[in-house]
């Protein structure tokens, strides 16, 4: 199925390894007119080398933690462009120097920070940009496993994480009625700009690689894949909803004993 005559935004594209990008990719390809949204000048120019096949997609300057920042870009949205059928939020950051060692030490400002940039910040775009959506509309967020098991480091992302798919639940009870959907995808560990400099990372990817069903990482144009199923209507009956795209990590509790460390 097509998604041409649709229209919507991507809040999260910071370079052509975003996850968002991966999404975008297929939407662009599947007929959409996409917008996107970026935080600040420096990534302006990095979308704008992205679509240079697609000079007509509108770009919107919006740093989420800014409830009036959010409201502009609903409102030159709703202008330059009117309907929006899907919203998709690629968005994370906690501060970086307590993404290591323990989650015990994370003061109230960091914790607050993480939680209203990667969870609030879905409140407030679904909010603004809902009158803008009718029956049909989809709104899709990005998680990760982090926020149901422990994963070392992840902290308080981990928590945010977990706030951010109980608010899925609670806009997709609220706006099911009105025949709008909104669903997550838990993505695997993929190697972005929010990935670089977390301690262990590149091990991360290898136990996943190992562990895996699929006994690969996940891409972003696997969860562009799984993005265009939610944001199409080939979704309909499915909201509420927190979709895996992780080569089936998350169901493996004792993997090959090949990928544990002989020292045990
Ligand atoms: P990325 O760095 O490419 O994207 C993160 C985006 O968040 C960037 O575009 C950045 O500009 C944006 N952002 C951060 N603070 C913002 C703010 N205040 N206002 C507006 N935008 C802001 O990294 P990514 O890995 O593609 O991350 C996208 C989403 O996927 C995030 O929600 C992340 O938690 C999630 N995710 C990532 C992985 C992974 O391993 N990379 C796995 C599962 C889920
Ligand atoms: O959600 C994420 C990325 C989260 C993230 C990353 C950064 C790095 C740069 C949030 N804030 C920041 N702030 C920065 O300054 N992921 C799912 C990727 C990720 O991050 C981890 C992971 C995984 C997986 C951190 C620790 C352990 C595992």
């Amino acid at each position: 199925m097509s998604m041409k005559g649709k229209k919507g935004i991507i809040f999260g594209v910071a370079n052509d390894r975003s996850i968002a990008w991966g999404i975008a990719k297929k939407l662009l390809e599947e007929g959409a007119e996409v917008a996107f949204s970026y935080n600040g000048e420096r990534l302006k120019r990095s979308l704008d080398k992205l679509l240079q096949n697609h000079p007509s997609s509108k770009l919107y300057d919006c740093d989420v933690s800014a409830e009036e920042n959010i409201l502009k870009v609903a409102e030159q949205y709703k202008a330059e462009v009117g309907q929006c059928d899907f919203l998709v939020h690629s968005i994370g950051f906690a501060d970086k120097s307590y993404l290591e060692g323990a989650f015990l030490p994370t003061p109230k400002d960091v914790f607050l920070q993480a939680m209203d940039i990667s969870a609030y910040s879905l409140v407030s775009l679904t909010r603004a940009f809902k009158p803008l959506m009718t029956k049909g509309s989809s709104v899709l967020a990005l998680t990760y496993l982090g926020s149901e098991k422990v994963v070392q480091n992840y902290n308080v992302m981990g928590v945010a994480k977990a706030a951010l798919e109980a608010i899925v639940r609670y806009l997709a009870y609220d706006l099911g009625p009105e025949g709008i959907r909104v669903n997550a995808i838990s993505a695997g560990p993929v190697n972005t700009l929010a990935a670089r400099g977390i301690s262990d990372f590149t091990d991360l990817l290898k136990i996943h690689r190992k562990i895996a069903p699929l006994r690969e990482n996940t891409t972003p144009e696997h969860v562009g894949g799984a993005a265009y199923f939610l944001l199409s209507d080939l979704s309909f009956g499915v909201t509420s909803e927190i979709m895996y795209v992780d080569g089936g990590y998350n169901t493996v509790t004792v993997g090959p004993i090949s990928a544990y460390d002989k020292e045990l």
